[in-house]
């Protein structure tokens, strides 16, 4: 199943701290590094994501997701293709896919993707060389396009998402969301992990509760 929160991270030491939190979902994503260190971190991520039953990702990478037997990993434009990944991998791994736009959604539900990352939301340090920020207009019209066009892939928002953004984002028919200075820069990550969690649980109900009301 994916997971409503993931959490990106270089950091073996702040997934578990995430992970004791109760997140279920670590992407380990580092840039500029050699394939073994890659490689060597990666099987540390795996370790922690075994003890805590969660799922591990690896960014950009799909020959290390498959030499530590991560569950899945996420690909950018520049990384491999959804469809070559899926090849390489076969179809027990998860694959995820960036977009910017809805152009990008339409490519990426017929690559046999298993989910969506759709960002930036808003600026943020931890990406270089973003793409056009979305803001919540940008989520609500995308959303909008894929009920129209009957994609159900899950979306998951990325790009400088903080708790209090959650409700509003969630409203607009995203599935989950991705963060990463949220909880890496919070003074206390557990804690705030736990606070990101019980959000999305509360608004996720709401939802829940919404649609069965409308349906009746
Ligand atoms: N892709 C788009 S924005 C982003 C990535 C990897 C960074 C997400 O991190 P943060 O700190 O939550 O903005
Ligand atoms: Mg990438």
């Amino acid at each position: 199943m994916i997971a409503k929160l993931q959490y990106i991270t270089d950091s073996p030491a702040l997934a578990e701290i995430a992970c004791k939190a109760g997140c279920k979902w670590i992407q380990f994503r580092i840039k500029d590094t050699t394939y073994s260190e890659w490689k060597n971190m990666a099987l540390q991520f795996k370790k922690i994501c075994v003890r805590y039953n969660a799922t591990l990702i690896i960014n950009d990478n799909p020959e290390i997701a498959m030499e530590v037997l991560a569950e899945g990993v996420h690909l950018g434009k520049q990384d491999m293709s959804p469809e070559k990944a899926r090849n390489l991998l076969g179809d027990s791994f998860i694959i995820g896919a960036t977009a910017n736009t809805f152009e990008d959604i339409q490519a990426i539900n017929l690559s046999g993707a298993d989910y969506i990352g759709l960002g930036p939301y808003r600026f943020t340090d931890t990406k270089k060389n973003l793409s056009p920020l979305l803001g919540l207009e940008g989520y609500e019209k995308i959303m909008q396009q894929c009920r129209m066009h009957n994609i159900n892939l899950p979306v998951i928002a990325i790009g400088g998402i903080k708790k209090e953004d959650i409700k509003d984002l969630f409203n607009t028919g995203i599935y989950g969301i991705a963060v990463s200075s949220a909880i890496s820069n919070a003074s206390d990550p557990g804690a705030e992990t736990l606070q990101l969690l019980e959000a999305i649980n509360n608004i996720s109900e709401t939802i829940k509760l919404q649609s069965n009301h409308t349906r009746e």
